[in-house]
């Protein structure tokens, strides 16, 4: 039966990619056409119209990059840069950012998916209705490879804004009024169908510089799937005869940053161990050390441990070196492949490592095909991030129909890119540091 899953979910991709097997060698030479003028680092805007978003939120902070589509990773986010309004011209931040793979494995190990590189994560972009990009735009995308030669544009990019609640509130013992601001992001989102599943990959951009990368996964459960009966499933119809498999969605991010322009950013890594009260103390004790992430590095993400990428090229105004922490989203990381061990990666920049895992661009004999193959000692100057967030989904009767949208990913927040808070009202500008009292 669930051999008629994989047919019924996802033979449909893999006869298509057969198709497409036979100019492989040409698409993954040339790549797709779109990717070509935009990969060489420039100023803000190096992107025609079409293929530019920009966005001033409400709040005055403007978020600038170009996207293209590619036939397996679908869209790539590139030259994305941040200005609030106090800031004389945008920072860059990411020189490109995309999915780099959804590794699906199932629990009875009967099988497992490469969603991107090996069932068509890309060409399955669907087409949006009005409804579903609320006050936005959709645009439209040519897409590489697609199913139907006859019928390459989709209607799939969505480009909006939405209020995210208080971006900030103090009112404290002397302000004598209440300092509040509502937030506003930026969403950039598509929907890519795989087999009964429908992928919605969302870019928030907020408007303090945050951003946030999550996949949901929604469509169906495969309806050919209700038959584990070893124990590996969850029984979601009537009575106890209709088992889903339980299974893994490993996601799978590639950030090649850019910040202040530069690609020679630097890691570093945060660890802090909280000791007991010293003699005739009254606390516990908290100590917070820095380790310079110079090489290749696999990362394992515990308590109280952080990463973040800094710039070599830029400061604030408080001339702090601008950087980038990643803040990780809840995850259940999969120890199952070697890929999928760690949380996180750094590898140094190598134009062949596009996928986490099955990567179908060639890196030559012994390259390697997944990216911890790719973590062997090289010195970070370039350094390209791979953020593994992993959900294990057992199914509950909730799941149908259709499947509610669960949500998995992690966020990018600034640290020390402006100087103080981005949304600052300009009666408070001067609270920086130490503040004078009594002037
Ligand atoms: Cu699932």
């Amino acid at each position: 039966m669930r051999v008629n899953r994989i047919s019924r979910a996802r033979r449909r991709t893999a006869v298509g990619l057969s198709a497409v097997a036979l100019t492989a060698g040409v698409t993954t030479a040339a790549g797709p056409a779109a990717a070509q003028p935009r990969t060489a680092p420039a100023a803000a805007a190096d992107c025609s119209a079409a293929y530019k978003i920009e966005q001033k939120l409400a709040t005055g902070t403007t978020w600038t990059m170009c996207w293209h589509y590619e036939s397996e990773a679908g869209l790539v986010l590139e030259n994305v840069s941040y200005q609030p309004k106090g800031e004389a011209k945008p920072i860059r931040v990411l020189t490109s950012a995309k999915l780099a793979q959804i590794h699906v494995p199932y629990d009875d190990g009967s099988v497992e998916y490469d969603d991107l590189t090996g069932f068509g994560f890309g060409q399955g972009l669907m087409e949006m209705a009005p409804g579903e990009c609320p006050g936005g735009t959709i645009k439209t995308v040519k897409v590489p490879d697609a199913w139907d030669p006859e019928h390459p544009n989709v209607k799939g990019l969505c480009t909006t804004t939405r209020s995210r609640g208080h971006a900030y509130r103090m009112q404290g013992d002397t302000a004598g009024k209440v300092w509040q601001k509502q937030g506003k992001d930026l969403l950039v989102y598509t929907v890519n169908q795989v087999g009964w599943y429908e992928y919605m990959t969302e870019w928030r951009f907020q408007d303090d510089g945050t951003i946030n990368m999550n996949v949901g996964a929604t469509g169906s459960l495969s309806p050919a799937d209700y038959d584990a009966g070893d124990g590996r499933g969850w029984p979601i119809g009537k009575g106890a005869k209709s088992y889903a498999t339980s299974h893994s969605h490993n996601v799978f991010w590639r950030l090649n940053f850019g910040l202040d322009g530069s690609s020679k950013n630097k890691v570093e890594q945060y660890d802090s161990v909280v000791s007991p009260p010293a003699a005739g103390g009254q606390a516990p004790r908290n100590k917070t050390t820095r380790t310079k992430v110079t090489k290749e590095l696999a990362g394992d993400a515990k308590n109280m441990r952080w990463w973040r990428v800094v710039s070599t090229a830029g400061k604030n105004k408080d001339e702090h070196a601008r950087s980038y922490e990643f803040v990780p989203g809840a995850t259940s990381k999969y120890p199952g492949r070697s890929f999928t061990k760690h949380d996180i990666y750094f590898t140094e920049y190598k134009k062949c490592e596009q996928f986490a895992s099955n990567n179908i661009r060639n890196c030559g004999t012994g390259g390697g095909k997944s990216v911890d193959k790719w973590v062997n000692g090289q010195t970070l100057t370039h350094p390209v991030a791979w953020v593994n967030v992993g959900f294990h989904h057992v199914a509950r009767d909730e799941d149908q129909q259709p499947m509610p949208v669960h949500w998995q990913g992690f966020s990018l927040a600034p640290r020390d890119v402006t100087a103080m808070n981005p949304l600052t009202p300009p009666e408070l500008a001067d609270q920086n540091g130490q503040v004078e009292r009594g002037s």
